[in-house]
């Protein structure tokens, strides 16, 4: 028999578990800012996930409240309330009190292990300044409060139901987030709303309390919908996506993949584990590749829709291609940069077989569709080859020319990437004042004349002939595509400068659109930024002002009063004089500058396709809704 457990020092541990926590909240949810206090919001989420996937939950509640707290509601099973043998408490306690409790569930079902996500409700709980939970189970409900990761109220019985499952409100800690402790609504709807397409059936009801605003997620089609959704903006060539399940009986790995081709050139593969994006790819996705390489050109000699001598290289097989694959499985290994990469060696042969022959059997049935696909990755690499001549001209041009720079930029005299800004400058004019007032020790300026090529309906051997982009990519000197590596940038701050009207924002975007296509990694290391010009020179007597907003310019009206008062508007940054751009948008003293992130790559890549895309309708309706996210695209 066990030895009885010492109460006393049981509870020391948990004091001090939560002490840790408490006092490096970065090293259990990532940091302190924006992202790890939706964070919190996730990990419980996670948790009703999990009972979800193990068959006893339909539908999750997520409300943001109007004190800025939040609720998540599951209708599962309710935590178990039965006293823990070894601490003498209730299992609930123990859940919300002790780090690391729950780790694995009932072996059925799979609990995320590893990088950010599993930490459980404890680290929510110790970062919270209060967390209530209520519990129905045994035809009660069960209640306890918690504050700062402590309990301050014991579970007590409050009433009596029928329903089961767990509701718990927590109010994160301003101690702690100290950046902020508001909910951005749009990040909670995202995030559930790929959850709720990754599981099929489970209904997701998210509310804001603060401004009524309710939307409800609930796809019986799971992934198959979520292709639909992401090629809203495409012309799909097939009538219904592709969509397979398979289950591996011996490792009970789960593989499901729904995808189709649309006539677009770009790739769009997503890649899930366990509900969890994995942005750098892995072992399901390398065996995903190598199955539809080696399936499409099989299918094609044995129908003859390819010569004998002719065949299809990986990369010509996904132009145009929109996929989903998650794959379920137990202790998943994610490795990589950013813990994003799925290491489970032995999933690669699980996908690998499975889609190749589920996909044959597909190319088979439909072979309209077939033929559509080879034909269409012919072409590709037709094109590839093309772009490959284009490509070396670009290479060997860098390699010739002594500094192997364009002419147009301007360029500074340290050598040193780190410290090193290259400004892209809308316009000649702009382009000159930015030239005279810069830093020239650390800051380059590359002018860029009128509109660059939008490379979402461009393939790459037309980009690489357009001379805007050869230059852009030249000064970065970092390459493209799979080539494309952030250790060989010239400068770890590329800056977008453009004016603050239409004309400059539809420039920013056609320059996001091609450093997402093109330079992924880039954006991945934090080198994208974009620069904030003042709209408007506010001058009163010998004072004056520079005005980066309208709600700004009201405020400082409200507080000088209008007499005496000039007010400048700057419609585009050749208004300004060197002096000025300097001390307003390229000091570093004094300058704001917004980086650009991939919070949600599928989204990203979504706003992408519909912004600059073929389909006209999508991007009116987009827009129509969505105004003020055009202006903020994913900053
Ligand atoms: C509302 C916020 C987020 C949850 C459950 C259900 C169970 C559970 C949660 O168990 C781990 C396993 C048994 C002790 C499991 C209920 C088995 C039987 C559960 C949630 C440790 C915790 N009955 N629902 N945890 N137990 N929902 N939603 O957190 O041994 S957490």
């Amino acid at each position: 028999m066990k030895p009885t457990s010492d109460y006393g020092a049981d509870a020391i541990k948990v004091l001090k578990g939560i002490e840790a926590v408490r006092k490096r909240p970065a090293m259990y949810i990532g940091d302190t800012g924006k992202r790890g206090l939706h964070h919190l919001v996730f990990e419980l989420v996670d948790n009703a996930v999990d009972e979800a996937l193990a068959g006893y939950c339909t539908t999750v509640k997520v409300t943001v409240n109007k004190d800025e707290s939040v609720t998540v509601e599951d209708d599962g099973r309710g935590i178990p309330v039965d006293t823990h043998p070894e601490l003498g408490v209730p299992a609930s306690e123990v859940v919300f009190t002790v780090l690391h409790a729950g780790g694995k569930f009932d072996s059925k079902t799979y609990r995320i292990s590893g990088g950010l996500h599993g930490v459980g409700a404890s680290v929510v709980c110790a970062l919270s300044e209060w967390l209530e939970v209520e519990i129905r189970r045994n035809g009660k409900v069960y209640w306890q409060r918690f504050e700062r990761g402590e309990k301050v109220t014991e579970l007590k019985v409050i009433g009596e139901a029928e329903a089961t499952g767990t509701k718990v409100t927590f109010k994160p800690d301003p101690e702690i987030f100290k950046i902020t402790t508001k909910f951005d609504f749009e990040v909670l709807k995202e995030r559930l709303r790929e959850i709720a397409f990754l599981i099929k059936g489970l209904k997701i009801i998210v509310q804001d309390g603060r401004t009524g605003e309710k939307v409800e997620y609930h796809y019986e089609g799971g992934i198959k919908e979520f292709v639909k959704y992401l090629d809203e903006a495409r012309e799909s060539f097939f009538p219904e996506p592709f969509y397979m399940y398979h289950i591996d009986e011996e490792t009970e790995t789960e593989v499901e993949i729904a995808l189709e081709y649309n006539t677009s050139f770009v790739e769009a593969v997503w890649t899930y584990a366990n509900t969890i994006n994995t942005h750098e790819g892995g072992f399901h996705l390398v065996g995903f590749r190598s199955a539809l390489t080696r399936v499409l050109n099989d299918y094609g000699h044995r129908t003859g829709l390819l010569k004998e001598n002719e065949s299809l290289a990986g990369e010509d097989t996904r132009e145009g291609l929109t996929a989903v694959i998650h794959v379920k499985l137990h202790e998943p290994q994610f490795e990589g940069q950013t813990k994003t990469k799925l290491g489970n060696s032995y999933v690669k042969r699980i996908v690998e077989r499975s889609f190749y022959e589920n996909f044959y059997r597909f190319l088979e049935e439909n072979p309209q569709i077939a033929q559509k696909i080879i034909e269409k990755a012919k072409i590709a690499a037709r094109s590839r080859e093309a772009a490959r001549r284009a490509r070396d001209l670009v290479r060997r041009k860098n390699f010739l020319e002594s500094d192997s720079l364009p002419g147009k930029l301007a360029d500074c005299s340290s050598r040193d990437p780190e410290r090193s800004e290259l400004f892209l400058v809308e316009g000649e004019s702009a382009g000159g004042s930015a030239k005279q007032g810069r830093n020239r020790e650390f800051q380059a300026i590359l002018p860029l004349r009128g509109k660059i090529l939008n490379v979402e309906k461009a393939r790459l051997d037309k980009a690489l002939s357009n001379q805007e982009i050869r230059t852009i990519l030249s000064a970065i000197g970092a390459g493209l595509r799979d080539e494309c590596d952030p250790s060989k940038a010239r400068y770890h701050k590329i800056i977008i400068m453009t004016d603050a009207d239409v004309d400059g924002s539809h420039i920013r975007t056609l320059l996001l659109t091609l450093f997402y296509r093109f330079m992924k990694p880039l954006i991945e290391a934090g080198y994208i930024y974009i620069a904030t010009p003042p709209l408007y020179r506010v001058t009163k007597g010998k004072k004056e002002w520079y005005i980066y907003s309208d709600e700004e310019l009201d405020k400082l009206i409200a507080e000088i009063g209008e007499k005496g008062v000039t007010i400048q508007r700057y419609k585009g940054l050749g208004e300004m004089n060197p002096e000025q751009l300097w001390q307003t948008t390229m000091n570093p003293e004094t300058r704001t500058l917004k980086k650009v992130t991939l919070e949600d790559a599928a989204e990203a890549d979504k706003l992408f396709s519909i912004l600059m895309g073929e389909k006209v309708e999508p991007r009116r309706k987009f827009i129509q809704e969505n105004a003020r996210k055009v202006m903020n695209l994913d900053i």
